[in-house]
């Protein structure tokens, strides 16, 4: 077409208008050929492509991933609503604790050798991030004037400057219990704690209370449930011993119910912290701590029902 348009100018008067109409309606027929193949071939790469994203709305659908309480709060929610049946109420204190809280209103002064037991994140001279949930004993009391029953559960984050192994975790929970009143008693203390480790662990679970120190409590023990998960060599629960450490317990020190602005001649009382960590532990078969905090969701999702 073009060569034919270039050519016009050298044909004679007469030819040029004829020429000329032939070439547009020629170049008309070529257009419109172009157009129409396009059209032709638009529609058969929409159809391709309508084809191809088909859905097919007869199919089952996907289910989206759901998430899931985690079970160390399912355990902890557990023993909750255990306690708050025998008359506790829950209370809650700050991670970020005074020293005079989280040691000095508990009988430890300052240089007492047992702080030892506990290695603390300190943030400041007298601040810390709590070493244990022991502190809500004196805040309780205090906030009681004196006057019983005081009867609280706490849950709540720990930190401690512990290596993290199969047990140990530099960041964990406990529950801290308390109940003063008059004539509490450690029989009351060991009553207490049968009826949560057969509630949490089954009927036949064996329980045995060694005698322990705290500068807290006074006499002091620790709870051992038998490791009825794994029990033998290489567990890394029990550490092969057929026992494992739940809780700390005893009855609350003169020293601590005077300091608090309770007369240790007219209230008595009991307290225990466990480990809810070490409960679920035992009680699902966990062999190593460090999974409840890695959020691993083949972990998490295996404790959906819990
Ligand atoms: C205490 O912390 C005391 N405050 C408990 C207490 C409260 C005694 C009231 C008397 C009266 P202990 O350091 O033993 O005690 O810790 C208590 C529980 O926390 C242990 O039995 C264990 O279950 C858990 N625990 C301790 N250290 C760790 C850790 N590093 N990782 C995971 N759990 C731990």
């Amino acid at each position: 077409m073009t060569e034919i348009m270039k050519g016009m100018g050298k044909l004679s008067k007469e030819e040029r208008p004829v020429i000329g109409q032939l070439a547009n309606e020629v170049r008309q027929g070529i257009t419109g050929l172009i157009e129409e193949k396009k059209k032709e071939l638009e529609a058969a790469i929409l159809e391709q492509k309508l084809s191809k994203e088909k859905i097919d709305v007869t199919l089952p659908g996907r289910k989206a991933p759901v998430g899931s309480h985690h079970l160390l709060g399912s355990v902890i929610r557990d023993v909750q609503d255990l306690f708050i049946g025998m008359g506790f109420s829950i209370a809650e204190g700050p991670e970020v604790e005074t020293d005079t809280y989280n040691f000095e209103k508990l009988n430890l002064p300052k240089n007492h050798p047992a702080r030892d037991m506990q290695d603390s994140f300190y943030l400041s001279e007298d601040i810390l991030l709590r070493t244990h949930t022991s502190p809500m004993q004196a805040r309780t009391l205090e906030a009681h004037h004196g006057r019983g029953p005081v009867k609280i559960i706490c849950p709540g984050k720990v930190y401690r400057r512990d290596n993290d192994d199969a047990t140990h975790s530099h960041q964990f929970m406990q529950i801290e219990g308390l109940y003063v009143d008059r004539n509490v008693r450690l029989s009351d203390l060991k009553g207490v704690l049968t009826v949560f480790a057969k509630h949490v662990f089954g009927a036949d679970r064996e329980i045995r209370l060694r005698p322990s120190f705290f500068p807290f409590t006074e006499p002091s023990v620790e709870m051992d449930i038998s490791c009825f998960r794994c029990g033998g060599h290489g567990c890394n629960v029990c550490k092969g011993t057929g026992w494992i450490e739940i809780l700390g317990a005893g009855m609350v020190h003169p020293n601590v119910l005077r300091m608090s602005g309770f007369d240790p001649a007219v209230y008595s009382g009991f307290a225990f912290g466990m480990g809810p960590e070490r409960i679920a532990m035992l009680k699902y078969g966990i062999e190593d701590i460090r999974h409840f905090y890695t959020d691993d969701s083949r972990f998490l999702s295996q404790f959906k029902r819990s």
